[in-house]
């Protein structure tokens, strides 16, 4: 179970670390030596600010010293923060020391990394505490018996390399920022407290029914756990379901409760309280379900004005700060949209947290792209434990309401039809109040443009990734989709084209921003009169790195933003906004 720790206290690693690149996997054997615990060894575990070569010790790593790597700010990616690094594929040594008081915490600690790109391998104090695999998700370790009184120094092997057997794996259509891409943190709790909760929440009639589960580490036969909505001044003591779990039932009329919605994101505190532990939170409290081709919000059929994003900023490669994020959101607000397709692997939880705060719905996924090895058994492994690590760590955002579990893969690939609906089953055993989707292809047939993809039959909502008037055809197609009478809702999850911002010319040439704006309005048409199209996302809000784009427009970047990486708009994107703020702008 994801350990929560956004709503808690928690001390920052953040900061500068050092780091050293480690391109032929070198090192690994003088860091033991060095950093062993084997009495035998001289230095012990004497970790110093700036390691001096003594010749008398033993395999003395003249050429390693973990505390002389290069001063790198946490988090970031390394190769917006080290020039020489810029392209480097690989590992990389990471090294932080820090004070720890024993009165500094509680009874139990743990070390938390937001994210590490790709794979990660942590040291505290010389004790390996474990690894990990995804570039994307949350992972801790419990570092109780590993904190030291004084200093303490924390190790993180991590290694960008892509992996054929990896999610995603070695193709993307995004550049791979190595490194310690998201905050470092120290958490500590009471000995018993709460791991993680969960709350949902149903409409039906004009009652709001609201079930919350908790997870209390270290519980005891007598272990309460009580839950309070202080606005709402009401609480509930939750019972025990399970070893660890318990869960607790609360129904509110309707008319108390202002319910969360894009128009009006109202988020309320949810408060849990266990013995000594208490974690404070803020919620939305929303029903969302299809009907028919709809997707309903509240009891409201609800059209999504989406646009869709990397989790990249120019000069800062994934590592997005808080003014970062807002600046996104401003520009999706100035859009009108309400909300947005967070691709193409989880982005920070501050994203989710902020769209909360907005009132912008979500579309989150994990990078199961293009061509994955579906057949192996340990890739599956693999993808449910990221599915699991992103589901637990925002299952409480009421913006999120679509989980996508994939994103253009082949749907002629018997493992991969029989793959999908099996992970579309796990995410609904974990959350089953939101929706599952993935983005799958349109095919153009004889009868037209139609979904044949088989998974199609497993998801609440189809995504479909087409570019009519950009790969292939024209944007006016799109007119030729085919409506599936009654058929679950089509989400147009991706549609667009390049354009190198400044550059001009006529509406027929392809790369200037008139060919763009042309894609717009040609897909506008078509989506916006269709019965079973449901929203919008198209592809980018920025232009993004990309190494596969290297023409003369592109040099390195996919051109299909309606906004440059430098933040400079391009026509598409006025396009776009004046559908947004006329066209189902309710
Ligand atoms: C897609 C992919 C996206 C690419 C985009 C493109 O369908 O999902 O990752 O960047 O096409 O630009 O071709």
């Amino acid at each position: 179970m994801q350990l929560l720790t956004y709503p808690r206290e928690t001390i920052s690693l953040d900061g500068t670390w050092q780091a050293i690149p480690d391109q032929y996997e070198t090192f690994e054997g003088y860091f033991e030596d060095f950093f062993g615990d084997d009495s035998d060894n001289p230095t012990g575990f004497a970790p110093k600010p700036i390691y001096e070569p003594d010749a008398s010790i033993e395999n003395d790593p003249v050429d390693f010293n973990i505390h002389d790597g290069r001063s790198v700010e946490i988090p970031s990616s390394w190769g917006e923060e080290i020039p020489e690094f810029r392209h480097y594929e690989g590992w990389v040594w990471y090294a932080k020391t820090f004070d720890w008081t024993a009165e500094q915490g509680n009874n139990r600690a743990f070390v938390r990394f937001g994210a590490i790109n790709y794979k990660a391998k942590v040291w505290l104090n010389g004790e390996l505490l474990g690894s990990h695999e995804g570039g994307y998700t949350p992972f801790s370790f419990d570092v109780t018996g590993e904190l030291q009184d004084g200093e303490n120094t924390l190790i993180v092997q991590a290694d960008s390399k892509r992996y054929e057997d990896g999610i995603p794996n070695e193709d993307t259509d995004w550049f791979n920022f190595g490194g310690v891409n998201r905050s470092v943190e120290l958490v500590t709790v009471p000995n018993t407290f709460v791991r993680n909760y969960k709350i949902e929440t149903t409409l039906s009639g004009g009652t709001v029914d609201i079930h919350v589960s908790a997870w209390i580490e270290n519980s005891t036969p007598e272990t309460a756990i009580s839950v309070a909505f202080p606005e709402l001044n009401r609480d509930i003591e939750l019972s025990r379901v399970g070893e660890d779990e318990f869960t607790g039932e609360l129904s509110l009329s309707e008319a108390d409760v202002t319910l969360w919605r894009p128009s009006e994101p109202r988020l309320y505190t949810i408060r849990l309280e266990t013995g000594d532990d208490v974690v404070a939170d803020e919620v939305g409290l929303r029903d969302v379900r299809v009907s028919g081709s709809d997707i309903v919000l509240n009891g409201e059929p609800i059209w999504l004005r989406g646009i869709a994003l990397h989790e990249e900023a120019d000069g800062k490669g994934r590592a997005l700060d808080s003014k970062d994020i807002k600046a996104r959101f401003r520009w999706m607000n100035e859009l009108g949209c309400n909300y947005a397709r967070l691709a193409h692997y989880p982005h920070t939880e501050e994203m989710a947290r902020t769209a909360d705060e907005e009132g912008i719905l979500l579309w989150e996924e994990v990078p199961a792209y293009w061509d994955i090895e579906f057949g192996d058994e340990s890739v599956q492994t693999l993808y449910r434990q990221q599915l699991r690590e992103l589901i637990q760590r925002d299952w409480n955002r009421a913006s999120v309401i679509l989980w996508s579990i994939a994103n253009e893969t082949d749907h002629n690939d018997e493992t991969r039809n029989a793959v999908l609906p099996e992970m579309a089953d796990y995410v609904r055993e974990l959350d089953d109040t939101r929706l599952v989707t993935a983005a799958c292809f349109v095919d153009d047939t004889d009868d037209g443009l139609v979904i044949r993809d088989p998974l199609g039959d497993h998801l609440d909502v189809v995504g479909i990734n087409e570019y009519h008037g950009w790969y292939y055809g024209s944007a006016d197609d799109m007119q030729r989709f085919q409506e599936t009478p009654n058929g679950p809702p089509v989400l147009i999850s991706e549609t667009g084209g390049g354009a190198k911002r400044g550059y001009h010319g006529d509406g027929d040439e392809r790369w200037t921003e008139e060919f763009q704006a042309e894609i717009y309005r040609g897909q506008i048409a078509a989506a916006k009169d269709n019965e079973q199209i449901a929203g919008l996302s198209p592809w980018i809000l920025f232009d993004f790195r990309a190494p596969m784009r290297q023409n003369e427009h592109q040099r390195g970047y996919n051109r299909k933003g309606i906004v440059d990486q430098h933040g400079r708009k391009k026509k598409a994107f006025h396009v776009l906004r004046e559908f947004y703020h006329t066209d189902h702008s309710g």
